[in-house]
Order: structure tokens, then sequence, then C-alpha cells
């Protein structure tokens, strides 16, 4: 079996991570799966993917029996293996879902935020876990969890370690749904399907959008917005949905 499987539905790719014995850790063979698994989304007739773990945990970061002998460089693991994929994620412009089944934990959590929305199993948890063994968040946890959570409850969260619940998750905003884990899979399915169905250019442009949203001047946000809607009156979703409206009946998006 491979480190990460990949399979489409329609215009939905799901991304499975595939170490269950190890609740689907980081090692190389992951990393690259990963890498190979996000070219692939970049496809036209991809409008949606979904990001989960096989087994009972999501994933739990670095492969730690890696770090048995040595820590060896870790900088550069970070800049050759976690940073690409991160990257890859964000620069994607469609969104991309995390179906968090299981554990969430270091790195792992830190994948899980670096997606446009997640969704829980009520088994799961999110633990961020580097501090347990002495580290700092990497693989963009100190990004993302701080702009999700704002820089209190970030600094709270991270810098103890807990367990978070789903539920928990769910009460501070982390993730946007909590279902049964056994309805996880249809759920996370039904909800691609949906976003799929949607003008994907303008999705991809919003996920850029708001990117840069985060550090902008009001200034700079304005031109950005005036730049990207140039861009998106001249897509097709655009005609389609304009004339959808006024025929009174419903936009069919193809994402072009
Ligand atoms: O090297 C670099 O590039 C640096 C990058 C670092 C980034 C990082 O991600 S650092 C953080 C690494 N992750 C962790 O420290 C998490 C460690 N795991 C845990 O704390 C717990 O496993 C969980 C809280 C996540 C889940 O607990 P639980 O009780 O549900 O499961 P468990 O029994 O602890 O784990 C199940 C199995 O998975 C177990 O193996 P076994 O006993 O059945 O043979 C356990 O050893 C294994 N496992 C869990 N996490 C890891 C792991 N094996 C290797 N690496 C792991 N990270």
């Amino acid at each position: 079996m491979a480190e990460v499987e990949t399979s489409r539905d329609g215009a939905v790719l799901t991304i499975t991570l595939n170490r269950p014995d190890v609740l689907n850790a980081f090692n190389s063979e992951l990393h690259r799966g990963l890498a190979a698994a996000l070219k692939e989304a970049r496809d036209g007739g991809v409008r949606a993917v979904v990001i989960t773990g096989a087994g009972r945990g999501f994933c739990v970061g670095q492969d730690l029996t890696e770090f048995r002998e040595a820590p060896g460089d870790i900088g550069s693991r970070l800049r050759g293996n976690y940073h690409p994929n991160i990257r890859a994620i964000r620069a994607l412009e469609k969104p991309v879902i995390a179906a968090v089944n299981g554990a969430a934990a270091g790195a792992g959590m830190s994948l899980a935020c670096a997606c446009d929305l997640r969704i829980a199993a009520d088994s799961a948890t999110f633990v961020p876990a580097f501090i347990n063994i002495g580290l700092i968040p990497d693989s963009g946890g100190s990004y993302f969890v701080t702009r999700i959570l704002g820089p209190a409850r970030a600094f709270e969260w991270l810098a103890s370690g807990r367990r978070l619940t789903a539920v928990e998750a769910h009460a501070w905003g982390l993730v946007s749904e909590v279902v049964q884990t056994d309805a996880l899979p249809s759920r996370a399915a039904e909800l691609a399907a949906q976003l799929a169905d949607l003008p994907t250019r303008g999705v991809g442009m919003t996920k850029r959008l708001l990117d840069h949203a985060v550090t902008a001047t009001l200034e700079e946000q304005l031109e950005r917005e005036a730049q990207l809607q140039t861009a998106a009156t001249q897509t097709e979703d655009f005609k389609e949905g304009v004339a959808a409206f006024l025929e009174k009946r419903p936009p069919r998006f193809r994402g072009a």
C-alpha cells in the first residue's frame, strides 16, 4: 500500500495519508506522496480537495522513531519536506478541506490548519504536541493557529500542548463542523461536492484575497480586490452566474 493514496469522484480529489499503524506520522515517503498528490490536485478537472487519514488518526506529525538516534538537521528537513507541501496547499486555487478523522498532532495539526476548512469526527483530537517534547510549533502551526484563534488563545494552547476534543475545537472555531466518526467520509464528500460546484476560479481568488488580507493595509487590499474582481468578470462562470440570475434558473458553473 502507498503511504498516500488518492481517489477521484467527479471533480473531488481525496488524499488519504496512509500509515495507520503510527497514526499517519510523517516520514520521507509520506512527504513525497503528499507532494505528488498535491500536484495531482492542480489538475483543472479537480475543483475541491479533501485531505484525511487512514485508520484512527489524521496525522500525528513527525515520525518520532526517526529521532531515536539523533534529530539530524531539522531546519533542512522542514525546509525540504514540510514547507513545500504547506505552500502547495495555500497555492491551490481551489478549496482544500481537512477531514480530521482522529488525532491531529504536531505537524499534522499544522497540516490541518493550513487547509481552508476543517471538519472533524467526534473522536478527533487536536494536539499541539511540539511543546510536549520540547519543540516549538512548525510547519506553519504558529502562523495558521494564530490567525484562526487569535494570539492570546493560540499562545495558551500551543504553549500548553493540551489535547483538544473535537467539541472544544468547534467551540473555539478551529473546526467548522463535528460529525459522528462513521459519517465523516460521506459528509466530507458531500461538502467537497458542494464546493466543487461553485465558480472555482472565484473561490480560488477569494482564497488568495483572504490570505493577502492578513497582512495588507486597507489601501493594498482595496487595490487587490479591484484587480481580482476584474479577473473574475473575465471568467465564463461570471457570465453564467449573471445569465442564470436573469433567466431565473440555477447556475451551472464549470470552473472556467
Ligand atoms: O524532523 C523534523 O522534520 C521536525 C518536525 C517536527 C514536527 C512535529 O510534528 S514534532 C511533533 C511530533 N508528534 C508528536 O509528538 C505526537 C506524538 N503522539 C502523541 O502524543 C499521541 O500518540 C497522540 C496524542 C497523538 C495520540 O495518542 P493515542 O493514545 O490516541 O495513541 P498512541 O497509543 O499514543 O499512538 C498509537 C500508535 O502510534 C503508537 O504505536 P504502538 O504503541 O501502537 O506501536 C504510537 O507510538 C504511534 N505514534 C503516535 N505518534 C507517533 C507515533 N509513532 C511515531 N511518531 C509519532 N509522532
